[in-house]
């Protein structure tokens, strides 16, 4: 097979092109390679197949959809999927956050939801909140809007000119040092909440638009928010007139407990980004919950004027649509959105088993979510993490690494002897290397 031509995302593409790892199927928990052989998904795809693999609903609305009707656009037109998926997810969104914007992705979310924060505040004649703060080791997608909040490293220095202006940075929540092996949230670290209130001052709080955090962070490496820390955030956004949007993308659809963790952390944002799990990552799909009071800011001028600038040509894209709903369809009927909520205490212990093996610095977890950092090879960042990456694979499991954390989220459908195959496969592989 001819590899050459694939230029392959966020992937070491020489070094893949020369040993690659295909895969060619997938059902439930598992995925299996060419060769037939099984692979356990200890990460729901891309933190994103939460119903687990090839589910026959989803598939058939799909299948029916395509052959119903392929597309329709968007702009000055509708079908009723689009109307109906959008009344599902603000009756699962907490609050009044039950006006819906559909992207393709979390990129896209994400930069939808900068700009309609953005334009809320001009809308509502107080355009001099200009000002976007995001936070250390954030992750919000790649488009332009998402690396400037962001605060991944790698993925902003290429483009130091192409960040947006007037952005800044709350500190990370990381603190190895007073939180390593913590179970669910960690004690130590409210009061980083208070590096908001430094940029606040810095910057004069009238020239903030919003604030963009994930609850929990994940592709940075499985960051969970210390006790009491979002809601000093949501305070601090409140008494300053700032938006909070959490970016969702990861942590929606059930990963944390709930629909939303919003919901788990019983703290409401303005704004809320979500993707992946929305369609069980089987078609492309994002969305912006907006709270109903900032959809209805935009709905003064006159009636026939288009409100926001703003869509895309997939935006509710019909078969995006169909995949959505059977997929809520999917996570009502089996409970999925709580699921993670009663396997999480055997999840935690599970994972927790790891401490005290070979290279283990931390492990972390919350609702089907684990990060276990490892001691890096010195002068090899990173190294250690895909040497594990690469052996679980060889040993039948997926796994995610970023930096030296491997960082686990499997399907919601998961059991517990997956969750023992998970962390013993781990186990085995960290005393052999
Ligand atoms: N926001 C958050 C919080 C995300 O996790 C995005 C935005 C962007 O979504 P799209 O659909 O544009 O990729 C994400 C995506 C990883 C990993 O290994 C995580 C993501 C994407 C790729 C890899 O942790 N999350
Ligand atoms: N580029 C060009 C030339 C276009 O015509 C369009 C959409 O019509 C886009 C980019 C944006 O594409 P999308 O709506 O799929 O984001």
């Amino acid at each position: 097979m001819d590899l050459e031509h694939y230029w392959m995302p966020f992937t070491a593409n020489r070094h893949y092109k020369q040993a690659p790892r295909m895969l060619a199927r997938a059902a439930g928990m598992h995925y299996w390679t060419p060769e037939g052989r099984q692979i356990l998904d200890g990460v729901a795809g891309l933190w994103c197949v939460n119903a687990g693999h090839a589910r026959v609903e989803i598939t058939a609305a799909v299948q029916h959809q395509l052959a119903t009707m392929d597309y329709a656009p968007p702009f000055q037109m509708g079908h009723p999927d689009a109307f109906e998926l959008a009344r599902r997810l603000g009756e699962l969104a907490p609050g009044s956050l039950d006006r819906v914007f559909f992207t393709n992705s979390g990129s896209e979310s994400v930069d939808t939801a900068l700009k309609i924060a953005l334009a809320y505040h001009r809308v509502r004649g107080d355009a001099g909140r200009t000002r976007l703060i995001g936070r250390e080791r954030g992750y919000h997608g790649v488009g332009f809007g998402g690396i400037s909040v962001g605060g991944m490293v790698p993925n902003r220095k290429m483009w130091p000119a192409a960040m947006l202006p007037g952005v800044d940075h709350i500190a990370h929540t990381h603190d190895l040092a007073r939180n390593a092996f913590s179970r669910g949230l960690p004690r130590h670290g409210a009061e980083l909440a208070n590096d908001f209130e430094r940029v606040i001052a810095l910057h004069d709080p009238s020239t903030i638009a919003a604030l963009i955090v994930e609850p929990i962070a994940g592709s940075t490496g499985v960051l969970i928010p210390p006790e009491g820390y979002l809601q000093r955030l949501r305070e601090l956004c409140d008494r300053h007139g700032i938006l909070l949007i959490f970016d969702e993308v990861i942590t929606g659809f059930g990963r944390a407990g709930a629909a939303f963790a919003a919901q788990e952390f019983g703290v409401i944002p303005d704004l809320l980004t979500c993707a992946k799990g929305l369609t069980n990552g089987c078609v492309p799909m994002g969305a912006v919950l907006v709270r109903r009071d900032i959809y209805d800011a935009f709905m003064q001028g006159p009636p026939a004027a288009i409100e926001l600038a703003h869509g895309y040509t997939y935006s509710a894209h019909p078969v995006a649509c169909a995949a959505g709903l059977a997929t809520l369809d999917i996570y009502a009927r089996e409970d999925l959105l709580t699921r993670a909520h009663s396997l999480a205490r055997y999840w935690e212990d599970a994972a927790h088993s790891l401490q005290g093996a070979p290279h283990v610095i931390d492990v972390r977890n919350y609702g089907l979510i684990a990060g276990i950092e490892l001691e890096p090879i010195s002068g090899s960042p990173g190294a250690r993490a895909m040497q594990v990456y690469l052996q679980c694979f060889e040993r039948g499991l997926l796994v995610r690494t970023t930096g030296d954390i491997l960082a686990l989220s499997p399907p919601l459908i998961i059991e517990t002897t997956h969750i023992d195959q998970i962390f013993g496969t781990i186990t085995d592989v960290l005393r052999s290397i």
